[in-house]
């Protein structure tokens, strides 16, 4: 019971990786706050069946009052905030030389803005409570490398990481951890599509030394693990969570 008692915010946490953090925390013992842009019922059930406590709160991360509106749920229903999971995120597949301005800003205000405001009113309410706290961003391993339909997509996951990185600093003096997560290749609706490519898929299972893309579930340990104590001495790093894919290059 690794989070027994702490209340977990998890971003986009109705599906995908999200949703198996939000298990995932709900097993040890955390109370979850799950937010979301679409419906919640699985996940709320998944973490009823396992008799843990959870509430989900439907907003868009990309709108800056979605952070408070979460904090406040937190507040309201467990009492704190100690945990955040910043994990939701988009990614449009789409080629670069014609990529619609849309396409571009809203994986933009999804991906980064999303994570700097529900980051700042996270921290401003552990600040506030005094007795620090810990919070997770899901980067990427296209925080390190490129993707030739992702170049909207990638520099946001470059961004998280950093985001992690400098509020490390500014959250340091109030014993507020900043680390991030980076997937790998992990099967869900994100990537449902661009995997549909035979060939593609394929490929990307071939490079994997560990032999298979990845599961959400596969996230859920390295989270818990970075928002518990068990890492109460580690800031500003990076966890690259993908079978050992980033250094399989020859
Ligand atoms: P997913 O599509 O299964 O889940 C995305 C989640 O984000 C959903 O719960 C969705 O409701 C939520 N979401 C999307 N837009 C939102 C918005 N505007 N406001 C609030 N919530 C919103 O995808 P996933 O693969 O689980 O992705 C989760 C995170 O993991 C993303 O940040 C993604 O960049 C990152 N990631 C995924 C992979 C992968 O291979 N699947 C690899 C590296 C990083
Ligand atoms: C990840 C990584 C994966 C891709 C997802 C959508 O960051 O690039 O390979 O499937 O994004």
């Amino acid at each position: 019971m690794l989070l027994e008692g702490k209340t977990v915010i998890v971003t986009g946490g109705s599906r995908g990786i999200g949703r198996a953090v939000a298990v995932g925390c709900a097993k040890q013992g955390a109370n979850v706050v799950v937010s979301h842009h679409s419906h919640a019922d699985e996940v709320l059930a998944d973490i009823d069946k396992i008799g843990g406590k959870a509430v989900a709160v439907q907003s868009d991360i990309a709108d800056p009052a979605t952070g408070t509106l979460l904090v406040n749920a937190a507040v309201k229903h467990f009492g704190s905030v100690d945990v955040l999971v910043s994990n939701a995120g988009i990614c449009p597949f789409h080629s670069f030389l014609d990529m619609p301005v849309d396409v571009l800003k809203r994986t933009m205000e999804v991906n980064l803005h999303g994570a700097f405001y529900v980051t700042q009113a996270a921290a401003n309410r552990m600040k506030d409570q005094g007795r620090g706290g810990a919070i997770i961003a899901v980067s990427s391993i296209s925080a390190l490398v490129g993707g030739e339909m992702q170049t909207h997509y990638t520099p946001t996951k470059a961004g998280v990481h950093s985001l992690m990185q400098s509020c490390a600093i500014a959250l340091g003096k109030y014993g507020i951890r900043c680390n991030s997560v980076l997937p790998g290749t992990i099967l869900t609706d994100i990537n449902k599509d661009d995997l549909a490519d035979a060939d593609k898929l394929a490929y990307m299972q071939n490079r994997i030394p560990l032999g298979r893309l990845g599961e959400p579930e596969d996230l859920a340990g390295p989270v818990v693990f970075l928002a518990s104590d068990m890492a109460r001495y580690v800031t500003g790093a990076a966890l690259l969570v993908d079978g050992g894919l980033f250094v399989n290059l020859q």
